[in-house]
C-alpha cells in the first residue's frame, strides 16, 4: 500500500466481486439471472436523471477507461457536443486481442447484460440513439450469446422504443470483426465498422468530434461500460471506496502464464502482482517468477523486483509505461527471454497494418535480427541494432502498435541483456527446449 492512496487493497475489499459476482452460477448470462442480482436497477436510476447529471456522476466516480489508456470515462462522454444537430454514436470496443488479455470476452460470455445495461445508460447520457458493439469475430460462441442477450433486452423493453417509459429510443447493433489486431485501435475500428480496411486515422480530430460516419462518437472498452451500472446503482462513493484516489474502483485482471491458477481475477485497482499471486495460488509448483508484463506485451516487462508496485496509473503506469489492459503474463525461470520477445515481435510484425514506415519496416527487421540471435546466427552489434530500430519505431509511428512493439525490446535489453549476450557467445539458445516452455 502507498501513503495517501485512499483505498488500499485490504483483504475484505478483495472479496467483493461485482462484474464477476455470479459468473459461476448456472445460466449466468440470462436476463433472468441478471435481474435476480439487481440487474437494470442502475438504469432506472440513470433514466430518472438528466443526461448531463449522469455524465457528471460518472465523472465524479473517477472511472477510468479499462481498454488500456485509462482515460476518464465521464470526461470522454462530456466531449460529445450537445445541440449540434448531428447523430451521436456509442461504439463498444470488444475487439480484445492484446496478447495475454482475456477479460472482456469472458465478461461478455458470462454476463452480457451488464454491458447492455451500461450501453443504455451511456446512450442516455450522451444522447445517442444507436450503439454498436464491435466484437472480435473469432469468438463465435460469444457472438451468439451477445445476440441472444440483445434479443432478450429488446423483448423486455430495455432496448428499442421508449425504454422503460422514459422516451429514450435506442438500437444496438452487434458487429463481428474479421480478426485484425489493429481494429482494436479505436479509429481503425471505426473505419472497419464503416466497411473499409481497418487502418488508424489521424487524431485529432478525436472520435468525440468526428467519429463514426464523421459524427461525434464515444468509443469505450467493454469493461468500462459494464462497470457503469453498478456505479449508478451502488453509488459513486462506494466505487471510490475501492482502489486508489486517482485510479478508483474494481477491475478485472487476466492472469496467465506459469501461474498455478490462471484466469480472471476481479480486485481493486492498485493492488500488486504479489497480492494477485496470493489469490491465485502463486507460480506453478517448484518454480519462481522471472519476468512479467503488467498490461499485455505492449507494456514493458518487469521482474520480481516489481512485485509490490501498485497496478494502477500512478504505480506501474507511472514507471515509464502504462498499466495497459491489466493482462498479467507471468513467466518462470524456464522461459527464454529472447524467445518470448521474438514471439511477441513476430505478432506485431504480422499485425502491423503497413500504413507507416517505422512500424511496417521496423517490426520486420526486428524479427529478422531476433531470429538470428535466437537461432545462433547473431553478431555482437545486433543488440545495438535492435535497440536502435526500436528507438526509431517508438514515438515515431502513427499509432500505439508501434510503441507496443518497441516496448518489450527496451525492457528486455534493460533487465536481461546478459541473456541476449549468452545467445551470442553460445551461438544459440542456452535453455533446454524440453523445459523451456512459454506457457507451461
Ligand atoms: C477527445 C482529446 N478524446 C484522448 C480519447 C481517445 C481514446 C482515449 C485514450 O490506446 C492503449 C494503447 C495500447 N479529446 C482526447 C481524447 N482522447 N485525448 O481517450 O486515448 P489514448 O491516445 O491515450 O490511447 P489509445 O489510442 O486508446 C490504448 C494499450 O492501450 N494497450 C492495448 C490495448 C489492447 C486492447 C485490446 O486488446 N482490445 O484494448 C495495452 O497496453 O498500446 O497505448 O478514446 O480518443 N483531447
Ligand atoms: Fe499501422 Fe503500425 Fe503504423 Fe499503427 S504504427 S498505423 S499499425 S503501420
Amino acid at each position: 500500500s502507498r501513503p495517501g492512496a485512499g483505498g488500499e487493497a485490504s483483504p475484505e475489499k478483495l472479496l467483493a466481486p461485482v462484474l464477476s459476482a455470479f459468473w459461476d452460477q448456472p445460466e449466468s448470462w440470462t436476463l433472468e439471472t441478471y435481474r435476480r442480482h439487481e440487474g437494470y436497477e442502475g438504469l432506472r436510476k440513470a433514466l430518472a436523471m438528466p443526461p448531463d447529471d449522469v455524465i457528471a456522476y460518472v465523472k465524479d466516480s473517477g472511472l477510468r477507461g479499462r481498454g488500456g489508456a485509462g482515460f476518464p470515462t465521464g470526461m470522454k462522454w462530456q466531449f460529445i457536443p450537445q445541440g449540434d444537430g448531428k447523430p451521436h454514436y456509442l461504439v463498444v470496443n470488444a475487439d480484445e486481442s492484446e496478447p495475454g488479455t482475456c477479460k472482456d470476452i469472458p465478461l461478455l460470455f458470462a454476463n452480457p447484460h451488464s454491458l447492455i445495461e451500461g450501453i443504455v445508460i451511456a446512450c442516455h447520457a450522451i444522447r445517442s440513439r444507436h450503439a454498436f458493439i464491435y466484437l472480435r469475430g473469432e469468438v463465435v460462441p460469444v457472438l451468439r450469446r451477445l445476440h441472444e442477450a440483445v434479443r432478450e433486452a429488446y423483448a423486455a423493453g430495455f432496448l428499442g422504443k421508449n425504454i422503460l417509459g422514459s422516451g429514450l429510443d435506442l438500437d444496438v447493433i452487434v458487429h463481428a470483426g474479421a480478426g485484425a489486431y489493429i481494429c482494436g485501435e479505436e479509429t481503425a475500428l471505426l473505419d472497419s465498422l464503416e466497411g473499409r480496411r481497418g487502418q488508424p486515422r489521424l487524431r485529432p480530430p478525436f472520435p468525440a468530434v468526428a467519429g463514426l460516419y464523421a459524427c461525434p462518437t464515444v468509443v469505450n472498452n467493454v469493461e468500462s461500460i459494464a462497470s457503469v451500472p453498478a456505479i449508478l446503482h451502488k453509488g459513486k462513493d462506494w466505487f471510490r471506496s475501492m482502489g486508489s484516489e486517482k485510479s478508483p474502483g474494481f477491475t478485472l485482471y487476466s492472469l496467465s502464464g506459469h501461474v498455478a491458477r490462471p484466469g480472471q481475477y476481479e480486485a481493486p485497482m492498485g493492488i500488486t502482482l504479489r497480492q494477485l499471486l496470493d489469490m491465485s495460488g502463486g507460480m506453478r509448483r517448484g518454480h519462481r517468477l522471472k519476468f512479467w508484463t503488467p498490461g499485455g506485451s505492449s507494456t514493458p516487462m518487469f521482474t520480481d523486483e516489481h512485485l509490490d508496485v501498485p497496478l494502477d496509473y500512478e504505480g506501474v503506469g507511472a514507471a515509464g509505461s502504462m498499466l495497459g489492459t491489466k493482462a498479467l503474463q507471468c513467466f518462470d525461470e524456464t522461459t527464454c527471454v529472447v524467445r518470448a520477445v521474438t514471439r511477441w515481435t513476430e505478432f506485431y510484425a504480422h499485425e502491423s497494418c503497413g500504413k507507416c514506415t517505422p512500424c511496417r519496416e521496423g517490426t520486420y527487421w526486428l524479427v529478422q535480427l531476433l531470429r538470428d540471435i535466437e537461432e545462433g546466427r547473431g553478431r555482437p552489434e545486433d543488440l545495438d541494432k535492435i535497440d536502435d530500430i526500436a528507438d526509431n519505431i517508438n514515438g515515431k509511428s502513427f499509432c500505439a502498435l508501434g510503441d507496443g512493439a518497441a516496448s518489450p525490446i527496451f525492457s528486455s535489453l534493460k533487465y536481461f541483456r546478459e541473456e541476449y549476450e549468452q545467445h551470442l557467445t553460445g551461438k544459440g539458445c542456452p535453455f533446454d527446449p524440453a523445459k523451456s516452455t512459454l506457457w507451461g
